[in-house]
């Protein structure tokens, strides 16, 4: 399994302390939380944030859009070839547009489900995405505990994807991976896992903690 570090977890003034740390221990994205203040009841990491992220480092960022109108909100950002975007569901009537609008930038398209959204959903657009972002908590907050059929719900949506003709999309698992959690979902097909408060950014040598967490994920 790969790790999505989720920045938004490192504190305003530990940001790039934490950037260099992961590009030491070849973390394989960077997980960008943001949020409009009307799809979750919070606000984070807007455009400029971004801009300048992406200027500092060379890994991968994985922009976790939790925004209502997406589609007025995505050439905000200036995305990248290469990058990953995960967009919900939930937050868009033209959810297949913005997909495709991704997609011919070069972005990897990425679909989120909230806890109590139907895998039914991904029917209509498996064609275009890349992966699916599997939201464990109901998003808005790090440091929440996991709903939990959330847990099998990744190994329905493993099969219905492959059923599908689609064993290339992959599966993101996001909310409350503690290293328990993650190792379940590894083995329910589970391929990123988004690293927060329940593992890596947490007391201890982050060395060790990144070494805990890739145990679980296998590797
Ligand atoms: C939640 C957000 C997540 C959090 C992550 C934090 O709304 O989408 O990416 O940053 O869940 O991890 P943890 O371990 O504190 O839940
Ligand atoms: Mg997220």
């Amino acid at each position: 399994g790969k790790i999505a570090a989720s920045i938004m977890c490192s504190g305003f003034d530990q940001v790039m302390d934490y950037v260099h740390e992961f590009e030491r221990n070849n973390i394989e994205f960077l997980h960008v939380d943001v949020m409009d203040g009307t799809f979750v009841p919070n606000l984070a990491y807007g455009p400029d944030f971004v801009k300048r992220l992406r200027k500092k480092t060379d890994i991968t960022l994985d922009c976790h859009l939790m925004v209502d109108r997406a589609e007025d909100k995505l050439d905000w950002f200036d995305f990248q070839p290469g990058e990953h975007v995960s967009l919900h569901y939930e937050g868009t009537c033209h959810i297949q547009k913005c997909l495709d609008y991704l997609a011919k930038k070069g972005v990897k398209p990425v679909i989120a489900i909230n806890p109590g959204t139907p895998i039914q959903v991904l029917e209509e657009i498996a064609d275009y995405i890349a992966g699916v972002l599997v939201l464990h908590v109901n998003p808005g907050f790090a440091g929440q505990k996991i709903v939990p059929h959330t847990i099998e719900k990744a190994a329905r949506i493993r099969k219905y994807l492959d059923d599908l003709g689609h064993p290339e999309v992959y599966i993101e698992s996001d909310g409350n991976i503690t290293c328990e959690n993650a190792a379940k979902l590894y083995k329910n097909g589970s391929d990123i896992f988004v690293a927060g408060t329940s593992s890596i950014f947490r007391e201890g040598d982050i060395d060790e903690l990144i070494m805990n967490l890739r145990k679980a994920i296998g590797w």
